[in-house]
């Protein structure tokens, strides 16, 4: 049965990846009009389910079916539809599809739950366009930060301006919020993004904990000068702060521990000519690690590097942190459910941790969260070589259904 169910869910994600703002490969940004046909996809598949559709004020698409009870609380499910640039077809969309399809199963067989599932689209998890991220995610567990709508795009465009035009109101982006009492938890479906469960031959896995993230930017501004009077000794070269900077954020990440990792994966230079010494370097940094002090001081030990090296090249340097996300351990209970499940297909239950950053850290702030992870060739990600096969695909889908009225049912009886 399994892999028939990866190959639906395949034609879904091939349908959802030909929606892309760049011809030969997939990127898809939030408030674009690339986002707009994705959500009208998606919100097609699930009215074709009988779902009640809606979208709330951050552009998160949203599908409800009531599991019949009254003051039933809601079990929510669901991951992003945005991506990188350059992107696989299964980071995110997976997590939409498979439940779609798991419900789908779950209530062939009978279905008996007692809470309403809700199934969501988030159109920011990647941050690919604006600096902040997570706005789906942080608007529904009522954690959006309204100083994030005037972060601008490359354009200059602020998220404000952007979800306007998108048709959407920054006023109401309160009301997406679900009600704590009556949200019964999250769970999230996604590939491992990472070797481990290839390594082991399993196609699933539990996600024990998920790590903890900064990310900002670093504007350097030195000297512009002409590229050849200028002697070295005399130069306040932005460029070279940038890169003395950044081997120094690497040597860093190289000797910490916690799984430390720093990434600086998005630089600009100005003005940008062959013949002029640059006089702004423009550069983001996303530091990552399993325990949270570790992460913190990385990036406090590094920026106080930074000025250092600014001052000593006379230029100066200004930090503007864009998004910080806590490191967080997904809920025992369903965890349980999920490894039941997974047992239920006859696999080992391995449980590994999350170097990727999810929605489902953000949902944990409302209640219980946990992830399924798929197994994926290599584990390359955010990349078009990206791959998950309709056997594992079938297997999550499967032990998603089986889940459901574990989960379910479970937190009843024990609220
Ligand atoms: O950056 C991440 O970890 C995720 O892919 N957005
Ligand atoms: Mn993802
Ligand atoms: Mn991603």
């Amino acid at each position: 049965m399994s892999k028939a169910l990866g190959a639906e869910a395949d034609a879904l994600l091939l349908e959802l990846a030909a929606i892309t703002s760049r011809p030969g490969m997939i990127a898809r940004f939030y408030l674009t009009p690339e986002h707009r046909r994705a959500m009208d996809l998606v919100g097609a598949w699930m009215r074709a389910d009988g779902l009640e559709v809606s979208e709330d004020a951050v552009a998160s698409v949203r599908g409800i079916w009531r599991c019949g009870k009254p003051d039933a609380k809601r079990l929510v499910l669901g991951s992003h539809i945005d991506t990188v640039v350059n992107a696989g077809r299964f980071d995110g969309p997976l997590g939409v599809v498979a439940p779609l399809l798991a419900l789908r199963e779950a209530r062939r067989a009978g279905l008996r739950i007692n809470h309403d599932i809700e199934i969501i689209a988030f159109g920011d998890e990647e941050g690919s366009r604006f600096p902040a991220t997570f706005a789906g995610s942080l608007a529904l567990t009522g954690q959006f930060n309204p100083a994030s709508l005037d972060g601008l795009d490359e354009d200059g465009i602020s998220l404000r301006e952007a979800l306007i035009a998108f048709g959407k109101s920054p006023d109401d982006i309160a009301k997406a919020a679900i009600a704590r009492e009556t949200f019964a938890g999250y769970l999230e479906v996604h590939i491992e993004q990472g070797p481990v469960l290839e390594a082991e031959g399993l196609s699933l896995g539990v996600v024990e904990a998920i790590v903890g993230q900064t990310r900002g930017v670093l504007t350097v501004t030195g000297v512009a000068g002409h590229a050849g009077t200028v002697p070295m000794a005399y130069r306040h070269d932005a460029f070279q702060a940038m890169a003395e900077m950044a081997f120094a954020l690497e040597r860093r990440a190289r000797s910490g521990r916690d799984g430390l990792v720093a990434t600086i994966g998005k630089v600009s230079i100005g003005p940008g000519l062959v013949n002029v010494i640059p006089d702004r370097a423009v550069f983001s940094i996303d530091v990552r690690s399993s325990v949270d002090a570790t992460r913190v001081e990385a990036v406090s030990m590094f920026l106080e590097e930074a000025h250092a090296i600014a001052a000593r090249r006379g230029c100066t340097l200004e930090y503007v942190e864009s998004q910080v996300a806590k490191r967080v351990a997904c809920d025992p209970v369903f965890r349980a459910g999920l490894a039941e499940a997974i047992a239920l297909g006859g696999q080992r239950v391995r449980e590994l941790p999350s170097g990727a950053g999810h929605d489902a850290q953000v949902m944990a702030a409302l209640g219980p969260s946990a992830m399924l992870f798929v197994r994926c060739k290599a584990g390359v990600s955010h990349n078009p070589a990206e791959f998950a096969s309709h056997e594992d695909m079938g297997d999550a889908i499967a032990a998603l259904a089986a889940a459901l009225p574990r989960i379910g049912n479970v937190r009843n009886d024990t609220d």
